[in-house]
């Protein structure tokens, strides 16, 4: 048997006899969608330095070329479709009593997929707001090339993400934490594992007894903290693992 098969075979025995679970996903479960990551070669950050474009000074510095970049991966994210992964994901949900997908993502193919359950740690690149006084903008009818002026205070318009030196949204942190500090089995797929708080995470469930499943074909951050490795491709893993967890709830 493979190494794939044989951690795939002890992955699905995990979820078997779980009852709550917390998937924790970063930019490789997207990368079979066409959309680039972030740490693999030729991702986003070997072309642009995350502080020049990620960061809040970077939009107060220069808006319109913050607006234009995001508004660039806004369109091939709209153009992605979810895939394997994403839809082997929103078809185990039913298969237990709690899961919830905890994103890093941007791009709400989970929720494309039919996922109900997903915590977006960094917000989404589909709603926009004014960094002046927060007020909400519906992306139909804004321009693709600059930062909209808010009409109400004067402050620019921005993509609703979080920034790195930005705090992430308490109430959805909050309910990941729980959901870590509750799960009988986390997955943890397509991340490095580099960007926190996100990646904390993984240790709360670690730390309060889950076991770890990494799905990555690369060795990541997180590597140490998995009880098991499947060093495949996530949109590969997914169905298979989806199948093993319905013939077991079968025979249950
Ligand atoms: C915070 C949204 C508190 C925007 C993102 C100095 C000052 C302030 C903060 C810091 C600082 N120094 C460090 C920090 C903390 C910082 C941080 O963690 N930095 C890191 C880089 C060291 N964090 C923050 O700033 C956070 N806020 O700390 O606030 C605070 C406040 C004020 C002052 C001090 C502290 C906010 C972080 C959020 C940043 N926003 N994204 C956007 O998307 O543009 S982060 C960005 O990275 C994405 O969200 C992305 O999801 C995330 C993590 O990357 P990954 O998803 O893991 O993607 P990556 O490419 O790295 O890896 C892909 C993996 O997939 C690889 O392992 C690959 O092998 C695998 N893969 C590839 N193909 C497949 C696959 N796996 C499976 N199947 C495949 N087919
Ligand atoms: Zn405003």
């Amino acid at each position: 048997m493979s190494e794939v098969e044989q951690s795939l075979e002890q992955a699905a025995q995990l979820l078997c006899a779980a009852r709550r679970v917390v998937v924790f996903t970063g930019a490789g479960i997207s990368a079979e969608s066409g959309i680039p990551t972030f740490r693999d070669p030729g991702g986003l950050w070997e072309q642009f330095r995350p502080e020049e474009l990620a960061t809040p000074e970077a939009f107060e510095r220069n808006p319109d070329r913050v607006w234009a970049w995001y508004w660039q991966r806004r369109a091939v994210m709209a153009a992605a479709e979810p895939n394997a992964g994403h839809r082997a994901l929103a078809q185990m949900e039913p298969l237990f009593e709690e899961f919830t997908i905890v994103t890093q993502n941007i791009d709400r193919l989970h929720q494309r997929a039919g996922s109900r359950r997903v915590l977006e740690l960094h917000g989404t690149i589909f709603e926009q707001h004014c960094h002046r006084c927060g007020r909400l903008y519906d992306g139909e009818e804004l321009p693709a090339d600059r930062a909209p002026v808010c009409p109400v205070c004067g402050g620019r318009v921005r993509p609703s993400v979080v920034w790195f030196g930005e705090l992430l949204p308490s109430s959805v942190f909050q309910a990941a934490q729980s959901a870590a500090e509750r799960c009988h089995v986390l997955l943890s797929i397509g991340t490095s594992g580099e960007v926190y708080p996100a990646a904390g995470i993984v240790w709360q469930a670690k730390l309060h007894g889950a076991a770890v499943v990494e799905i990555n074909p690369r060795w990541t951050e997180l590597s140490g903290l998995a009880d098991v490795r499947i060093p495949a491709p996530a949109a590969q893993v997914l169905p298979e693992l989806l199948e093993r967890v319905r013939r077991c709830r079968q025979r249950q």
